[in-house]
């Protein structure tokens, strides 16, 4: 942006990155069994951060079979002292919380303000959560004595590599399940910190396993039989392709998938806030979140006044550097993701829509991608149904909230949706009819682990997060 500015770069230092990383196997880090490696990049600027083991099917057998011998001694503790590994598990993080922040800005590419002010607090709460849900159990809903399932194969992706983690994580171990978890191929160091923090809180080895790789070591621990419970967050293609595979066996499934989240600005919303609240709506984590408000729907006769004013606050974003404590918009994860970006915004400048930029200079090295806005966007456009997972807001418009409703409704997903209005009855109104999972009200992207979160339609199913979260690991 035009102004200029002091940097305040967080210290790289405060994180101590290996050459390399095994797998975490039975409370060990060891050596693929084929010897296979890949690096993982710093996304901001290239840079080869560490080689890390890459789980092949041998592996992740192994793994399973340390999950599947702890579990007989993890799932026969009490509850309360489940619950004391799991709040040592967050007393550890919050202790290591600037180095993790560190690290996941890093690996990832997200502002060090998102990590330090969002992920990893959040992550702190899920674990303090659902410590404290360990010995409760009998009073969940769920008759007086729910069983765990046993082994539980979990898939996460890269735009909140520890936070996805987590709410993974969590349940499984306050429920007396064991796990073993594949961190996305770009993301895969938080994962392997956590490992440490496993040790070091004490952690029974083999009740949680880290197995890095490629979607091969996610689909062969999806089939492995001796999973109980598979947990997925990830595109909808590989999702469907995971429901496929789990029909016909007596896994459990619960998936979490794409998302194309309507954010509605009624014309008597206060527009300044709405406007802050669209922002982190859509270039929070540089628009890689499943329930980004990617569409912005604003009424007619406040459409211009609405645009002038979005437009103004997207020119004063900073983009640059994640480590920089100033910075707002960080890189995009990868190659791939910028090059997918990149293709459906040509798509929507293809089909008619108006493009429009930020005004900010890309850095040279790294992958990066500017604050877009397409307006004139029709509910035909490619832009208006498809999930872009970048900085890019599709905006549409609505006369009357009916209008409103049917056009958030128009879409093959139902993760998230926001209503800006002065109008409590309102509100209650629109948020009924809405088919969406999470509805925010004049906010966007809030976050509790008290709330369970997920899916309607091909968004997926099942809940994180909350009492709801808990039944996924559970047999009643
Ligand atoms: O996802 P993948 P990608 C959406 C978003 C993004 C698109 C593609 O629109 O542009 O998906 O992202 C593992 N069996 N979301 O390609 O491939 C993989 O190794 C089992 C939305 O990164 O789904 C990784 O650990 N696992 C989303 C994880 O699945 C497999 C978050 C996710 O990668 C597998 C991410 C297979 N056959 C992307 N193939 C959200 N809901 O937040 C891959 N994996």
């Amino acid at each position: 942006s035009a102004f200029e500015y002091a940097p305040a770069p967080e210290s790289r230092s405060v994180v101590d990155i290996a050459p390399s990383y095994g797998l975490f196997i039975d409370g060990e880090f060891t050596d693929a069994a084929d010897g296979r490696v890949f690096k993982t990049v710093s996304p901001s600027t290239e840079e080869v951060l560490s080689e890390v083991a890459r789980a092949g099917a041998e592996d992740i057998d192994r793994a399973v079979g340390a999950a599947r011998r702890a579990f007989a001694t993890w799932s026969a503790l009490p509850g309360s002292e489940r619950a004391k590994y799991l709040f040592r598990i967050a007393r550890i993080i919050q202790e290591r919380s600037r180095e993790f922040a560190v690290l996941e800005t890093l690996d990832n590419g997200k502002p060090i303000r998102e990590t330090r002010d969002a992920d990893l607090p959040l992550v702190a709460a899920h674990f303090f959560y659902y410590a404290g849900w360990a010995d409760k159990l009998g009073h969940a809903g769920y008759g007086p004595d729910p069983r765990p399932l046993g082994v539980a194969g979990q898939v996460i992706p890269w735009n909140f590599p520890l936070l996805m983690l987590a709410w993974k994580i969590a349940p499984a171990l306050a429920t007396g399940n064991t796990v073993v978890l594949k961190p996305a191929e770009t993301t895969p160091l938080s994962a392997l910190f956590f490992a440490d923090v496993c040790r070091r809180a004490g952690l029974p080895k083999g009740v949680v396993n880290i197995v890095p790789g490629y979607g091969d070591a996610g689909a062969a621990l999806v089939a492995h039989p001796d999973v109980n419970k598979v947990a997925f967050t990830g595109s909808t293609a590989v999702g469907k392709a995971i429901a496929r595979e789990v029909a016909g066996t007596d896994k459990k499934l619960t998936l979490e998938l794409g998302g194309k989240g309507a954010n509605i600005v009624f014309d008597d919303a206060p527009l300044d806030q709405a406007v802050e609240g669209i922002v982190g709506g859509i270039f929070f984590n540089q628009g890689q979140v499943c329930c980004a408000g990617s569409r912005l729907l604003v009424q007619e006769s406040v459409h211009d006044e609405l645009l002038d004013a979005l437009k103004r606050r997207l020119s004063t974003l900073r983009l640059g550097d994640p480590l920089d404590k100033n910075t707002d918009i960080g890189a995009i994860n990868s190659a791939e993701q910028l090059a997918r970006i990149t293709a459906l915004a040509e798509t929507g400048e293809a089909e008619g829509a108006e493009r429009w930029t930020a005004p900010c200079a890309l850095p040279s090295a790294g992958y990066w991608f500017a604050p877009t806005l397409f307006t004139h966007v029709t509910q035909a456009h490619t832009i208006a149904r498809e999930e872009i997972f970048g900085p890019v807001l599709s905006v549409l418009t609505f006369r009357t909230p009916d209008e409103a409703v049917a056009k958030a409704n128009n879409s093959q997903y139902g993760l998230s949706a926001g209503i800006w209005t002065e109008k409590g009855s309102r509100i209650l109104a629109v948020a009924g009819k809405l088919r969406a999972g999470v509805v925010w009200a004049n906010t966007f992207n809030k976050f509790d682990p008290a709330s369970p979160f997920g899916g309607y339609k091909e968004s997926g199913f099942g809940r994180e997060g909350g009492r709801h979260g808990l039944e996924a690991y559970l047999d009643v």
